[in-house]
């Protein structure tokens, strides 16, 4: 196996900080790969810190980065002589603001939409969570992963993967496994779980309520403002349905809209219905069976208008049968 945690190491400057930034508005996987990887590094020896840019939206995100003592920082301005590695994302896929600094590594399972430009690239799109990628690092060190670490990049896998239920490779059910016995999967599984509060659970029954489909396409708007897991949760559970191929939620804040796709196959992929409807009004990504996208405000074409994007993106990407 490639010693990835050498060549990265050989990369960076010791007496240089480094900030691992994941990708904007981090979710679980991310915000745990980040900081796993800050922790191995400085226990090499480097100043390493986790970052991100956005900000957290994410209930569970917050939860758990209150329940294990999570140091992750908004990155600012930057720091002369910073050394960035990017987790869980990538600058050519539009979804990381860079932290100034010098771009030294990223480390992504996304599908790239272009090409990735870095003096490190671990680029595994084959593996279900990023979480399983820093596991692997720990396991090249060949250190025993602190508790908290293992319950961090558990809940990674568990959130990227809802509990093993998506293709998964043979590398995230091993990484799974090992974690599950190093971490505490209990405190994991109830943090990965609780991403609502009741007032957001009305909200979703009512965009339910309202959704139009078409095609085994289900469209909900929510009226906010909700968490982001609120959306996923949404598509999530419209796809219980057994009419439907895919779902898509939307909803919008001050910063522009926000939309979850899920998708029950690669038949109609999430990650084509996103990257199809948002085509010059915004950015989206992520894989097959799950992906997300978000529109700037100044670009948002109106619930309807974005829609009709997504209905005419399902029947570009997969006529129904
Ligand atoms: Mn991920």
């Amino acid at each position: 196996m490639a010693d990835r945690l050498a060549s990265l190491a050989s990369r960076l400057e010791r007496r240089r900080p480094v900030v691992v930034q994941t990708h904007d508005y981090p979710d679980i996987d991310a915000v745990a790969s980040a900081w796993a990887l800050a922790g191995l590094l400085r226990s090499k020896g480097y100043e390493a810190c986790c970052g991100y840019r956005g900000e957290i939206k994410s209930r569970s995100l917050r939860r758990l980065i209150e329940a294990l003592g999570i140091d992750a920082e908004q990155v600012g301005p930057g720091r002369p002589g910073l050394q960035v590695v990017v987790v869980d994302g990538s600058p050519a896929n539009g979804n990381v603001t860079l932290c100034p600094g010098e771009l030294v590594g990223v480390i992504d399972h996304h599908k790239s939409v272009a090409e990735t430009v870095a003096p490190f690239l671990d680029l595994r799109p084959e593996l279900a969570a990023c979480s399983t990628m820093i596991r692997g690092y720990w396991s090249e060190a060949g250190d025993d992963i602190p508790g908290g670490v293992a319950t961090a990049l558990l809940a990674g896998i568990q959130s990227d993967t809802d509990f093993l239920s998506r293709r998964c490779s043979d590398e995230d059910f091993d990484a799974y496994a090992a974690l599950y016995r190093a971490g505490d999967w209990a405190l994991a599984s109830r943090i990965v779980r609780t991403v609502l509060d009741l007032r957001e659970l009305g909200l979703v029954v009512s965009a339910i309520e309202g959704a139009v489909v078409r095609d085994g396409l289900l469209f909900a708007y929510i009226g906010g403002p909700c968490g982001q897991e609120a959306l996923a949760v949404l598509a999530e559970f419209a796809l219980r349905a057994e009419e439907l191929r895919a779902a898509v939620a939307a909803e919008r804040d001050e910063g522009g809209v926000h939309v979850s796709v899920r998708s029950k196959g690669a038949e109609l992929s999430a990650f084509d219905l996103v990257r199809g409807a948002l085509a010059g009004i915004g950015a989206g990504g992520g894989h097959a069976h799950a992906a997300g996208g978000a529109v700037p405000a100044a670009a948002d074409p109106g619930e309807a208008a974005l829609r009709e994007r997504f209905f005419r993106a399902a029947a570009e990407a997969a006529p129904s049968p």
